[in-house]
C-alpha cells in the first residue's frame, strides 16, 4: 500500500464542541501523519467551491453557510492508505447511522453537524488539498522516534 495525502477538516461545530485534539489525536496515535495545519473562517466561496459536487441540491445553501460560520482546522494527513483509513475513521455521512468508534458514530447526532470531513477519493484529496493549502504549506518531516515507519 503506498504512501497517500488525503484531507481532513474539523468543521466550525467540532472547534466550537472543543473537539479538535480528540479528532486529530485518533489520526496520529494511530500513526498518520501530519503534514499541513490550519485554522481560518472558510469564505462563502472557498466553502462553495470545496462542496462544489453538491451544487444545485437543496441542502448547498445551508451547508455552504454553516462551513462559513466560523473557524475551521484544515489538515493534510499522510500515510499508507490514509484516504480510505480516514473515511473509515470517520463514519457514515448520516451520523446516526455512524458505527461506535467513529468519528461522527462518538460525536455526532445531526447531519448538518457532523463535525468533521474527510476527503472520499484519491482524485478529491487532490483537488481537495490543492484548494486549501498552497504547496509550500505542506510539508515534509521524519520522526525522530526510534524505530518509526514514519
Ligand atoms: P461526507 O461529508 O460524508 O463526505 P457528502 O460529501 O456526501 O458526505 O456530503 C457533504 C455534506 O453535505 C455532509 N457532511 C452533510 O453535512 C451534507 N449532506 C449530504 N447529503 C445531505 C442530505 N441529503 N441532506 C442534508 N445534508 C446533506
Amino acid at each position: 500500500m503506498a504512501s497517500e495525502q488525503t484531507y481532513i477538516m474539523i468543521k466550525p461545530d467540532g472547534v466550537q464542541r472543543g473537539l479538535v485534539a480528540a479528532i486529530l489525536g485518533r489520526f496520529e496515535t494511530r500513526g498518520f501523519q501530519i503534514v499541513g495545519m490550519k485554522m481560518l473562517t472558510p469564505t462563502k466561496e472557498l466553502a462553495s467551491s470545496h462542496y462544489g459536487e453538491h451544487e444545485g441540491k437543496p441542502f448547498f445553501g445551508g451547508l455552504v453557510d454553516f462551513l462559513s460560520s466560523g473557524p475551521v482546522v484544515g489538515v493534510v494527513l499522510q500515510g499508507k492508505g490514509v484516504v480510505a483509513a480516514a473515511r473509515m475513521m470517520l463514519g457514515a455521512t448520516k451520523p446516526l447511522e455512524s458505527a461506535p468508534g467513529t468519528i461522527r458514530g462518538d460525536f455526532a447526532i445531526d447531519m448538518g453537524r457532523n463535525v468533521m470531513h474527510a476527503s472520499d477519493s484519491v482524485d478529491s484529496a487532490t483537488r481537495e488539498i490543492g484548494l486549501w493549502f498552497k504547496k509550500e504549506e505542506v510539508v515534509s518531516w521524519t520522526s525522530c522516534a526510534a524505530g518509526s515507519l514514519l
